[in-house]
């Protein structure tokens, strides 16, 4: 899957004659176009001016495959160690699903609910978006065509209490991976964030307790963003992050009208791996988010 971008990426670097003159101002600007910080964009040209220099490229379509490596390394900041643990341990796990209205929280609670099935766990769904009643319909209808167990309460019910009683269904043998949708929190409005917050420390309570039934479990907190909403993506990622440690983000809507540079400076500003990634409304439109391969995508590559 091509985005627009990134073909006018490939374009740039295919049909540029050389390397002279404007090239990299030209490149610099194409990168702040496809949502990348300036901090980044100037970064990452003068990295790219420097190979250049040094290897002697005049030919910029060859510099194409220096770029993808450039952009697979600033990727790196958040690979270090803690972060972006794709893979959930077999004990009990907790996956909260945190972002702004209309990001794909819920859609996404029911991805990972078929992925994670498919690789052999027992998922339930948590219906801790207990603001609108229409939202614990929507994951209701999700866990039915799935035939996954939705554990909710009712409208405008304790959206900790939802979490709280899934995780304790899950200890009771029912599952062992409670995965939880919230309400989508205007990251600006704080007695939501306080209810984020609320859910993070039942959570840390509930599974660092050791109540004989089960060992520790874990908790991935990962903030759900709309790979449309350009730059802002990087301001609300702050916030949540700020508000509760954040593990990763999961990136939708990754099709041909998002320009994902943002992905980058999720990286080197915030230190936050994207740790999947979405392209569609279906089920299975959800796939791990791979560095290398999302860089050499980008940069025209594949
Ligand atoms: N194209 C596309 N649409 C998506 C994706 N994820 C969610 N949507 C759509 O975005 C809209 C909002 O999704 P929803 O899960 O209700 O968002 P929420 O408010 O964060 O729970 C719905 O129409 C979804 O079908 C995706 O990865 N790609
Ligand atoms: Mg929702």
């Amino acid at each position: 899957m091509a985005l627009n971008f990134t073909k006018r990426l490939k374009d740039f670097f295919g049909l540029s004659k050389s390397i002279s003159g404007d090239f990299f101002d030209n490149l610099e600007d194409l990168l702040v176009e496809g949502d990348f910080g300036a901090p980044e964009a100037v970064r990452l040209v003068a990295a790219l001016k420097d190979i250049s220099k040094k290897g002697k490229y005049d030919d910029p379509a060859a510099l194409m495959g220096k770029f993808a490596g450039l952009l697979e390394s600033e990727l790196d900041t958040a690979r270090s160690p803690g972060c972006g643990r794709r893979e959930l341990p077999p004990e009990l796990s907790v996956i909260l699903l945190l972002g702004v209205n209309g990001a794909g929280k819920t859609t996404t609670a029911a991805k990972l609910a078929g992925y994670y099935r498919a690789l052999g766990r027992k998922p339930i769904l948590a219906a801790a978006d207990t603001f609108r009643a229409a939202a614990i319909d929507q994951i209701k209808v999700h866990g039915d065509r799935l035939k996954v167990r939705v554990v909710a309460h009712q409208h405008g019910g304790d959206s900790a209490a939802v979490v709280y009683d899934a995780v304790e269904a899950a200890l009771s043998g029912g599952g062992d991976l409670v995965i939880a949708d919230t309400a989508g929190r205007m990251h600006t409005k704080s007695s939501l964030v306080e209810e984020l917050k609320k859910i993070d420390r039942v959570l840390e309570t509930k599974l660092s307790a050791s109540d004989g039934r089960a060992g520790a479990g874990v908790c991935r907190k990962y903030l759900v963003l709309d790979a449309t909403t350009g730059r802002n993506a990087v301001a609300q990622a702050e916030i949540f992050h700020a508000a509760v440690k954040l593990d990763g983000v999961i990136l939708t809507k990754y099709d041909s009208s998002a320009k994902g540079g943002a992905v980058f400076s999720l990286a080197s500003q915030l230190s936050l791996p994207v740790v999947f990634i979405c392209d569609g409304e279906d089920y299975n439109a959800i796939r791990l988010f791979d560095p290398g391969l999302f860089s050499r995508e980008f940069a025209g590559l594949e």
